[in-house]
C-alpha cells in the first residue's frame, strides 16, 4: 500500500557547472539543453512529478534568469488545486551571506518547509540524465524507519573522488555506517573489487530530522554547509541512515538496459557521451518511453523538414535526432542531436555532433565531434572539428576525448 504522507519536494539546482564551461558561461547548470529540447533540470522535475508529488521547489542562485524563465514557462502547476513548481532565488533571508553550500541553500529556505508543513522532504539535485520514481524511495525510506535515506549507485573505483561514498553494514546493507564525501579511496563491495556505493544526491527525509540536521550544521563552526560533505554525515554518524539501492528501481515503461541509466554529465565529454546514448538504434536512454515522459517546454515551430539539394542529393539524416523547425536542405547529417530552428544547407556535413537552438551551417562547411552552443553561425565552407589546433586558435574550447565546443552566439572569421 503506497504511502500517504504530505511530501514537499527540493530540487537543488543552484550548480555552477564550472566543467562544462562554456556552456555554463551565462546560465546554470541545471539550464544547460540537453538532448535536442529539453534542459537537464526537466529529468529531476519530470521525476518528482511522475512520482506523484506535485509540490514542489526549485533553488536556484548562479546566474539564474534562463533557469527561472525555463521552469516558469514549463513547469505551471495548477495553484488553485495546491499544487506549483516554484523557483526561490538565494534570498538573504538569513543574514548577510549568499548561500554557502547546498544545505546552506535549505536552510535560508526553511520558512518554505514551515509554510508547506510536509511529513517528508525529498531533496534532488538537478544535473543528471536518468528516471527514477521517488515514491518507491519514500516508501523504502518509511518502512526502514531511518530518518535520511539517500539514493545510491553503483560506480567504477576510479570514480571515488568523485562522489559521496557509502558504507554500509555487513549485516544489514541498507543501514549506513559511514558516508564520506569524495574521499580519496574507500573499500570496495563485497562482491565487486572494482565498484563501490556512490550518493546519487538524492535525499528523503522526516521533516523535523532534516530541520534539526540544518539547525545543528548551522550552529557548527567547521562546516561547508554542503549535504553531501555535512548532512549525510551527521546522520551517518548517529546512526539513523538508510541507503535506497538504485538496482530496485523500477518505472513504467523502461526496459532492463534503461532502468538503471544514470548519467553525470558533469564535464563536456560525459555530456556529449550521453547525447551519444541517446541516438544509438537501440538506445541505452530511451525518450520515447511515454509512461514515464519527460516534460519540457514546448516551442513554436513547424515539423522538421529535410529537402534534397539543387542536384537532387543530400538533404537527408541518419541515427540522429532531430527537433521541431529542423531545416536540412541538400545538407548531410549523421549520429547527431539538432535543437529546434538548426538549418543545415547545401553539401555540408554535419557527424556526431550536438547543435544548440538556431545554429547554422553554411553551405558546404564540415562539422565533426562537435557541440554547438546557440546561435553559432558556421559559414560556407567552414571546417570545425576536423582540426583541432585550429580549432583552438579559434579561442574554441578542445575537451581532453578531442571534442570541440564553441559558446553561444560564436562567430567565425572566414
Ligand atoms: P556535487 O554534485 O559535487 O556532489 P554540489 O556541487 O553540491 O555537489 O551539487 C549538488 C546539487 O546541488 C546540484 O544539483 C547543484 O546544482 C546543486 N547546488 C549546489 N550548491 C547549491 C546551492 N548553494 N543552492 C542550490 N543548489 C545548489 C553531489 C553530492 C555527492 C553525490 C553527487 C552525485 O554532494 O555526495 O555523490 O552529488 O552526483
Amino acid at each position: 500500500m503506497p504511502h500517504r504522507k504530505k511530501v514537499l519536494a527540493i530540487v537543488l539546482a543552484g550548480g555552477e557547472g564550472k566543467r562544462l564551461m562554456p556552456l555554463t558561461e551565462d546560465r546554470a547548470k541545471p539550464a544547460v539543453p540537453f538532448g535536442g529540447s529539453y534542459r537537464l533540470i526537466d529529468f529531476a522535475l519530470s521525476n518528482i512529478v511522475n512520482s506523484g508529488y506535485l509540490q514542489v521547489v526549485v533553488l536556484t542562485q548562479y546566474k539564474s534568469h534562463s533557469l527561472d524563465r525555463h521552469v516558469s514557462e514549463t513547469w505551471r502547476l495548477s495553484t488553485q488545486l495546491g499544487n506549483y513548481v516554484t523557483t526561490v532565488p538565494a534570498q538573504q533571508r538569513r543574514g548577510k551571506d549568499w548561500f554557502l553550500g547546498s544545505a546552506n541553500a535549505i536552510y535560508q529556505s526553511m520558512n518554505l518547509i514551515d509554510d508547506a508543513k510536509p511529513d517528508i522532504v525529498v531533496v534532488v539535485g538537478a544535473d543528471h540524465v536518468y528516471r527514477m520514481d521517488f515514491s518507491a524511495m519514500v516508501d523504502f525510506h518509511i518502512s526502514s524507519g531511518a530518518r535520511a535515506t539517500v539514493a545510491g549507485v553503483r560506480q567504477p573505483m576510479e570514480m571515488v573522488t568523485s562522489f559521496g561514498v557509502i558504507e554500509t553494514d555487513p549485516e544489514d546493507v541498507t543501514r549506513i555506517t559511514r558516508f564520506v564525501e569524495k574521499p580519496s579511496s574507500t573499500a570496495p563491495l563485497p562482491d565487486d573489487p572494482d565498484a563501490f556505493l556512490a550518493s546519487m544526491g538524492n535525499y528523503v527525509f522526516d521533516t523535523d530530522a532534516l530541520v534539526e540536521a540544518l539547525r545543528a550544521d548551522e550552529a557548527r563552526e567547521d562546516t561547508a554547509h554542503d549535504m553531501g560533505g555535512d548532512i549525510m554525515p551527521w546522520f551517518a554518524d548517529r546512526g539513523e541512515a538508510a541507503v535506497y539501492d538504485f538496482t530496485h528501481n523500477d518505472v513504467p515503461g523502461s526496459t532492463e538496459r534503461d532502468r538503471q541509466y544514470w548519467r553525470d554529465v558533469g564535464t563536456l565529454d560525459s555530456y556529449y557521451d550521453s547525447h551519444m546514448d541517446l541516438i544509438r538504434p537501440l538506445p541505452v536512454f530511451n525518450l520515447y518511453n511515454y509512461s514515464w515522459p519527460i516534460y519540457t517546454y514546448g516551442v513554436q515551430a513547424p515539423p522538421a523538414k529535410l529537402v534534397r539539394g539543387p542536384h537532387g542529393e543530400g538533404g537527408v539524416a541518419t541515427d540522429s535526432m532531430l527537433s521541431a523547425g529542423v531545416l536540412i536542405t541538400g545538407g548531410r547529417v549523421r549520429e547527431s542531436v539538432l535543437s529546434p530552428k538548426v538549418y543545415v544547407e547545401n553539401d555540408a556535413t554535419v557527424g556526431q555532433s550536438v547543435l544548440m537552438d538556431n545554429v547554422r551551417i553554411g553551405e558546404g562547411a564540415v562539422v565533426e565531434r562537435c557541440i554547438l552552443d546557440k546561435n553559432v553561425v558556421v559559414p560556407p565552407g567552414v571546417r570545425v572539428g576536423v582540426d583541432h589546433e585550429e580549432d583552438r586558435a579559434r579561442g574554441l574550447t578542445v575537451t581532453p576525448s578531442g571534442l570541440t565546443v564553441a559558446p553561444k552566439n560564436y562567430r567565425f572569421g572566414r
